[in-house]
């Protein structure tokens, strides 16, 4: 083994069949009382606990290990507000015009709209970026590898830990994103990926009565 490259020993804790398949089961439950919330509080919500809440994101596995993320974490009223407007332009050309009219039938249960209030609302709003590459010495780019892949899994840890910290999250998709490279001022490496609110959900919060895919719709057997 290469000297640079040093491994060192993991291992993990052994349950028996039972305790896993309990763990499994409980673990699952808390996952499903999950849900994205499109209302927010405007309640503090400590920036400590944003960063752990980010660092766990980024113990996600990635290709070669590259990390191809960065986090922007905003709580400056008013770039909330400028990304409110610049989000809420965009959406509006989507909703009246952009998005197919399958696309806005498969949206209708969802109930959502071109608004995007809860960018103004929530105390926090996380900017997942992805690093389509490095900038080396000099100038030089160097590869980053399944960086779309990575950054879903970057992100799917963080909405696990916002949702175990007791707070909600919203994984917003305004269409296109460039406005928001711009208004952060970040790097030509740097592509926007999900914006996501995060903080309590509001008093009067709601979500859409939907039911998720049962077993034999998610698995395919090959035994
Ligand atoms: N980007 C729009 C529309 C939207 C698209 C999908 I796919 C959703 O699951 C939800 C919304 C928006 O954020 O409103």
């Amino acid at each position: 083994m290469e000297k640079d490259h040093p491994f060192i020993p993991y291992t993990k804790e052994h349950y028996s069949e039972e305790e896993m398949t309990q763990r499994a089961k409980e673990f699952r439950d808390w996952a499903e009382t999950r849900r994205s919330v499109r209302h927010f509080s405007n309640k503090h919500v400590p920036i400590e606990v944003m960063e752990e809440l980010i660092m766990t994101g980024s113990s996600a596995p990635s290709g070669a290990h590259k990390q191809p993320w960065t986090f922007c974490l905003i709580s400056n009223k008013e770039l909330k507000a400028k990304l409110r407007e610049l989000a809420e332009e965009e959406e509006y050309r989507s909703y009246n015009g952009r998005m197919s009219e399958e696309w806005i039938k498969d949206l209708a249960p969802l109930g959502t709209d071109w608004h995007k209030e809860f960018i103004d609302i929530a105390p926090w709003i996380v900017i997942i970026m992805k690093r389509a590459y490095e900038v080396g010495d000099e100038g030089k780019k160097l590869n980053n590898y399944y960086v779309s892949e990575s950054v879903g899994l970057a992100a799917g840890f963080f909405l696990m830990a916002v949702h175990n910290a007791g707070l909600v999250a919203l994984t917003h998709t305004p269409s296109p994103m460039n406005f928001i490279s711009k208004a952060l001022n970040r790097p030509e490496n740097e592509r926007p990926f999900l914006l996501i609110p995060v903080g309590y959900p509001a008093d009067n919060a709601v979500v859409p009565d939907l039911s998720r895919k049962l077993k034999d719709s998610v698995i395919e057997y090959y035994l």
